[in-house]
């Protein structure tokens, strides 16, 4: 049997809507938002996925948000549940629930950029090269073990916007892939701390910014 993943959102959807055109060898049991007008939900309902919503501001706390989201991604027993722009920090205790069983795209190179903004924090710094990371989450906010990253070049006249949309088109590549890995059995989160991909391709060349490579 296929295994169940949920989805969690809280906008646009657009990392949602490549897992769902990547016919996946899962099956995705719900897309679940924090906001009511979440664009994502309506393309998941087009497609015939169950969207839900865990609104937060009908929470007083972010523990009680947390239990009510909880509640409602354990009605679908998933395997795996899967924040793709889900904007909400979760609490320890629902990050210990689902241990193991969490997994992010965080829109720059971790451990550089935690956090908010990272577009504009990497254009401050005046990085040469960004990109996004898959990674589980765990307690530590965008610091859990690494699955996959993609590496992008910064042009010299990039602004948050072109820069942003650049790594987008690389979230949009290695989430998929990220999934596919999990689906078919190949992730293992070692005793280290990290992650093994089984069969993982060596990539060939390398991004050097600025100058072609050699
Ligand atoms: N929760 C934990 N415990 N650990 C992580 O690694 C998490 C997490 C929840 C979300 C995604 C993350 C990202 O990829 C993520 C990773 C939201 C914020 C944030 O500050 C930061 C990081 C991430 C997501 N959110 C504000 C808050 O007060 C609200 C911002 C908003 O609503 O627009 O929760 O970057
Ligand atoms: C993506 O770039 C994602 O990496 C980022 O927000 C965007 C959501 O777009 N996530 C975060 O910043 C998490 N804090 P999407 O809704 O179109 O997938």
């Amino acid at each position: 049997m296929k295994p169940r993943i949920v989805i969690l959102i809280s906008g646009r959807g657009s990392n949602m809507a490549a897992l769902l055109a990547a016919s996946l060898p899962l099956e995705i049991a719900a897309v679940i938002s924090n906001r009511p007008g979440a664009a994502g939900l309506a393309l998941a309902t087009a497609q015939g996925i169950a969207a839900e919503v865990v609104d937060h501001q009908a929470h007083a706390t972010r523990e009680t948000f947390d239990q009510a989201l909880a509640e409602a991604i354990d009605r679908h027993q998933p395997q795996l549940v899967v924040l793709a722009g889900f904007m909400r920090i979760l609490t320890p205790a629902f990050i210990r629930h689902y241990q193991g069983r969490l997994l992010n795209i965080h829109p720059s190179l971790l451990p550089a950029f935690p956090g908010l903004h990272t577009h504009r924090q990497a254009l401050q710094a005046g990085v040469r090269i960004h990109g996004c990371t898959v990674h589980f989450v765990t307690e530590q906010l965008d610091h859990g073990p690494i699955v996959a990253q993609a590496a992008v070049p910064v042009l010299p006249d990039d602004t948050e916007e072109t820069l942003a949309a650049r790594v987008l088109e690389s979230e949009h590549r290695i989430y998929p892939e990220a999934l596919r890995w999990w689906a078919e059995g190949r992730l293992t989160l070692r005793d280290d701390g990290r992650v093994g991909v089984q069969g993982a391709a060596f990539p060939q060349g390398a991004l050097r910014v600025p100058g072609a490579a050699a």
